[in-house]
């Protein structure tokens, strides 16, 4: 790789850019077998107990990490959690919260009425089935190595965009996740013995999923519902 000066600018150093450049027809094929793939994803709540082994998780993360970030400050820590009692902590403390949400009226008639079609319930016995539990913290600052604040910038557009990655980069290899936010989720902080800047953002349980499990038949947006095209 060449250095070389951007324009603009004095401050930085500027390498070229070496990402892909493909024919149209290629293109267009590719961007059909991704859109396939991704169309196959869906959330899964029944896991398979079948170990996965660390470096496939490893290497989601490492792809979640090359999302844009705000300030190019990589604001977001994955835990990947694969023991079996701090699974069964995390089951517990979800739950326990979980269980105010749909028994104890902490979550509203209307948003009930929402999820219904989901089948969800208060119980979460896939945090302890699905072999890894992967919180994602986002860091609401940075620390520096005096211990001085960091402001970060876009810190939830950057998590979210590592989260789509991770989520993309897990069913590419044929994981099955569910995108699960147990609300509170505070706990999360504590029980994973996280600094006091990191904050939950996401918890995924990743895994293989059961042998016939079943998802909620759904429809997504037809492409003219989500799409406004403004052209010359
Ligand atoms: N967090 C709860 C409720 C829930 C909320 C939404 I929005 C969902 O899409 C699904 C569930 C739970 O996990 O059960």
């Amino acid at each position: 790789m060449s250095s070389d000066r951007y324009p603009y600018t004095d401050e930085g150093v500027f390498v070229v850019y070496e990402g892909p450049r493909r024919p149209e027809d290629e293109m267009r094929d590719r961007a059909t077998a991704f859109y396939d793939l991704m169309a196959q994803r869906r959330s899964i709540r029944t896991f398979s107990a079948q170990p996965v082994p660390l470096d496939l998780i490893e290497t989601a993360v490492r792809t979640a990490g090359t999302a844009p970030s705000g300030a190019h400050q990589q604001p977001w820590t994955f835990v990947a959690v694969g023991d079996s009692a701090t699974k069964r902590r995390i089951r517990l403390a979800a739950e326990k919260e979980e269980r105010t949400n749909y028994l104890d009226g902490r979550m509203p008639d209307e948003w009930k009425n929402e999820i219904a079609r989901l089948g969800t319930s208060w119980q979460k016995p896939y945090l302890e089935r699905a072999p890894w539990i992967v919180v994602l913290f986002e860091q609401r600052y940075g620390v520096g190595s005096d211990g001085a604040r960091i402001k970060h910038y876009y810190v939830k557009e950057s998590v979210g965009i590592a989260a789509g990655i991770f989520i993309a980069a897990l069913h590419n290899m044929g994981l099955a996740i569910l995108t699960h936010t147990p609300s509170p989720m505070a706990f999360l902080t504590s029980l994973l013995k996280r600094p006091p800047n990191e904050r939950p953002f996401i918890l995924f349980p990743v895994g293989y999923p059961e042998p016939g499990s079943v998802v909620p038949e759904l429809q997504r947006k037809p492409l003219d519902e989500i799409l406004v095209r403004c052209q010359g």
